[in-house]
């Protein structure tokens, strides 16, 4: 079929018009293609081009654009100019990413989270190059290869992709324990997390900020989604990545089409050369945290993420990040990982990007004017002109020269041998793996151990089991005896000598999850369960109150056509039950007609979509007619099964969804916790509490095996 042109007129890349796109050239209706087909030529040399080298680590990532702007001056710290005026918007480009799969890989991987925010200053590009973990996992850049070598796929194999579960990692990591203290944070919650805008980001490392006057003060940056932290259960990772494998992407992309657009805070713990000195851990070690306790955060600014991008390839795909884009007033510390990211950023673009010219893309280049007399090289964009390409010169006075405004950098003092060692200061392994285990709450600790043990179930080396538990007990002994009890291993962990005895540090609330959970329903989503027989008025009075609270209701039927309402009309479904499984909501009503009950008792995914929102601790609406569909899926009614038809039904329902999962309903459909940890999460009207901090935070006396 050949469409004509009625707007633009298709072109080969050099603006030949073309006149058949349908058609190769060929001798005669069935001979042989010839050679002088230049439309074809181009047309498939590109697109065997298409593919550029993907990210070695982040490869696989989501972005979207938006702007920064500070609450007020960081004057007294900084003399960034962006974070001077707070009527100044900043544009930015932040892209979110996992580390260890490929570019199409499931988005939900127990893993570590990329957070990079690219602002576009006045005075040049800032690039902050953060995770969703305020640690990491080693301390000299030096064994980032053989890091990331160990928890990709292995190489003889090839599998397993964007998974730790697997020899090789948890070898090298038992054989670091530098990196026990972010291993802990791997196994935790913070790396399922439920949204992209639900998720904390962290600069890591210490950088400086640099007054106008040439004072400097450390800082820690810390991002915090204004939605609240949330993450999602194991299970549910797991089927997750099976129902949609795009589930962050989408999420990102729904929320901003929507016009709800995601939002974080940017704050700073400032910390003092002096007070930095008398740390308990080294300011340049990025294994280690500073508790906000100590040094409350400092809000700053915020981010609106407010536009997706036009183009994945050209805007997503070809941002370059780098720590070392750094601006007027923001400088780096001599943390060693830090130090050789700022080698390590450009020379990766070089290779995926194909050469020195990346800075000069739309989406990396400065928004402001940029001058020098770098030229030519693969895919110069820039058409410089005039004689001149050095400096100094006599015969262009009018082009680029130095300003004494523009960056310099703090004289720190420094001296030293040349020597490859470690510092002393950074030795101590496993107190803040310790403070971290005792900073959560008690299902916070369930999914940690049942993280440990799900991974290093899939270990096949017996050798490095012993040795995780090892280094478990040294963390602290309860934590190695459930793991050791969920493995059928007890008794069989290695005795670890660490470099330094651990010390009881006190536990740090802000660094739980569920502790500072934020009771709300906005920017979640409430999935409906309908079939034939649907009340129409019900579904449309549970959608308004959901949407009310700025959530996203969606309706999932038998069919994609919908369901036959009480009334006789048709109730129009977003998904069929296998494409919308309970999984992908926050919270569930389950509503179908009368008539409908006993062809859902003969389909398992209805019973599944119940069954699993049911052990996944999700609040689930019901009405009379579903007590067969409940009761088939195993539901046993408590605090988080509402019912939605009674005059307050509905507004019972938002409240308790508003308050999260019902965590007590955990011990039930998943067993009794072995070593029970520190008292529930208080569940109250709207306004839940931090969570106790660990009861089990006072030195433990237990014996080391
Ligand atoms: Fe990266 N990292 N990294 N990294 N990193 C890359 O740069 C590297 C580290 C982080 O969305 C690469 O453009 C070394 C810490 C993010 O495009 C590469 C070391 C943190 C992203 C690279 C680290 C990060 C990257 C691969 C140890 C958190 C994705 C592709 C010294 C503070 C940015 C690329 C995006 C990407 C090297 C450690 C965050 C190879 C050598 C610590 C968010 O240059």
């Amino acid at each position: 079929m050949h469409q004509q042109a009625t707007g633009e007129v298709l072109t080969t890349n050099q603006g030949m018009p073309i006149s058949d796109d349908q058609n190769s050239l060929r001798i005669g209706a069935r001979g042989p293609t010839l050679l002088e087909d230049i439309h074809f030529l181009e047309k498939i040399t590109h697109f065997d081009h298409e593919r550029i080298p993907e990210r070695i680590v982040h490869a696989r990532g989501s972005a979207a654009h938006g702007f920064f702007q500070p609450y007020r001056s960081l004057a007294k710290y900084t003399r960034a100019v962006f974070l001077q005026d707070p009527k100044v918007k900043t544009p930015v480009f932040a892209r979110f990413s996992t580390v260890a799969g490929g570019a199409g890989s499931v988005d939900l991987p127990r893993d570590v989270r990329g957070f990079a925010v690219k602002f576009y200053t006045s005075e040049g590009i800032f690039d902050l190059v953060g995770n969703n973990i305020p640690v990491f996992f080693i301390q000299d850049a030096l064994k980032f290869p053989d890091l990331i070598h160990a928890a990709k796929m292995e190489p003889d194999r090839g599998f397993p992709q964007n998974a730790t579960a697997h020899d090789t990692f948890w070898d090298f990591v038992s054989l670091m324990p530098e990196s026990l203290h972010m291993v802990m944070w791997t196994m935790s919650d913070r790396a399922i997390p439920r949204s992209y805008r639900m998720m904390e980001g962290f600069g890591v490392h210490a950088f400086r900020m640099v007054d106008a006057k040439g004072n400097s003060t450390f800082v820690k940056f810390h991002w915090r989604p204004m939605l609240g932290t949330q993450s999602v259960l194991w299970d549910e990772a797991c089927k997750i990545n099976g129902a949609d494998q795009d589930f962050h992407r989408r999420d990102l992309f729904t929320a901003i089409e929507r016009g709800a657009y995601p939002e974080y805070e940017l704050s700073i713990q400032v910390i003092s050369e002096k007070d930095a000195a008398d740390l308990e851990f080294d300011i340049l070690d990025p294994t280690k945290i500073i508790p906000e306790e100590l040094y409350p955060l400092e809000p700053v600014g915020r981010m609106v993420l407010d536009r997706w991008p036009d183009n994945f390839f050209a805007e997503t795909e070809q941002s370059a990040f780098h720590p070392g884009h750094i601006v007027p007033g923001i400088e780096f510390s001599d943390d060693p990982l830090l130090q050789g990211r700022i080698f390590s950023y450009t020379d990766t673009q070089l290779k995926r990007l194909g050469g020195p010219n990346f800075h000069e893309l739309p989406i990396n280049r400065p928004k402001c004017p940029m001058h020098n007399f770098q030229r030519d090289g693969m895919a110069r964009m820039d058409v410089g002109k005039g004689r001149v390409s050095y400096e100094p010169s006599s015969l262009a006075p009018q082009a680029a020269r130095e300003t004494p405004s523009g960056f310099t950098t703090f004289p720190s003092a420094i001296s030293g041998d040349k020597l490859r060692v470690r510092s002393e200061t950074f030795s101590d392994h496993y107190s803040q793996a310790r403070l971290f285990w005792r900073s959560m709450t008690a299902p916070e600790q369930r999914h940690i151990v049942n993280a440990f043990t799900f991974e290093l179930s899939k270990v096949v080396t017996v050798a490095i089991r012993t040795r995780m538990l090892g280094h478990l007990d040294l963390i602290e002994p309860e934590l190695g005896e459930r793991v050791a009890e969920a493995l059928g291993m007890e008794g069989r962990a290695d005795t670890i000598q660490p470099a330094r005895e651990p010390v009881d540090l006190p536990p740090s609330p802000a660094l739980s999850i569920l502790g500072k959970f934020k009771p709300t329903l906005e920017g979640r989503k409430v999935g409906v369960l309908v079939g034939d027989g649907v009340d129409r008025a019900l579904i449309g009075k549970l959608r308004a109150a959901v949407e009310n609270e700025g959530a996203m209701f969606e309706i999932v039927a038998l069919k994609i056509g919908g369901a036959l309402a009480a009334d006789g009309t048709q109730v129009p479904a977003d998904h069929m039950i296998a494409g919308g499984p309970s999984v992908i909501f926050d919270a569930v009503v389950v509503a179908p007609g009368a008539a409908a009950i006993s062809t859902l008792l003969g389909e398992a995914t209805a019973i599944d979509w119940v069954a699993d929102a049911f052990t996944h601790c999700k609040v689930i609406g019901v009405i009379g007619p579903a007590q067969p569909l409940l009761g088939a899926a195993g539901v046993v009614p408590d605090a988080g099964i509402i019912d939605v038809t009674g005059a307050k039904g509905i507004m019972a329902f938002i409240e308790a969804a508003s308050e999260g999962r019902i965590w007590e309903r955990e011990t039930t459909v998943r067993g009794p916790d072995k070593q029970p940890g520190p008292g529930a999460i208080p569940r109250g009207p709207r306004g839940r509490k931090s969570a106790p901090a660990s009861a089990s935070a006072k030195p433990s006396a237990k014996s080391r095996r």
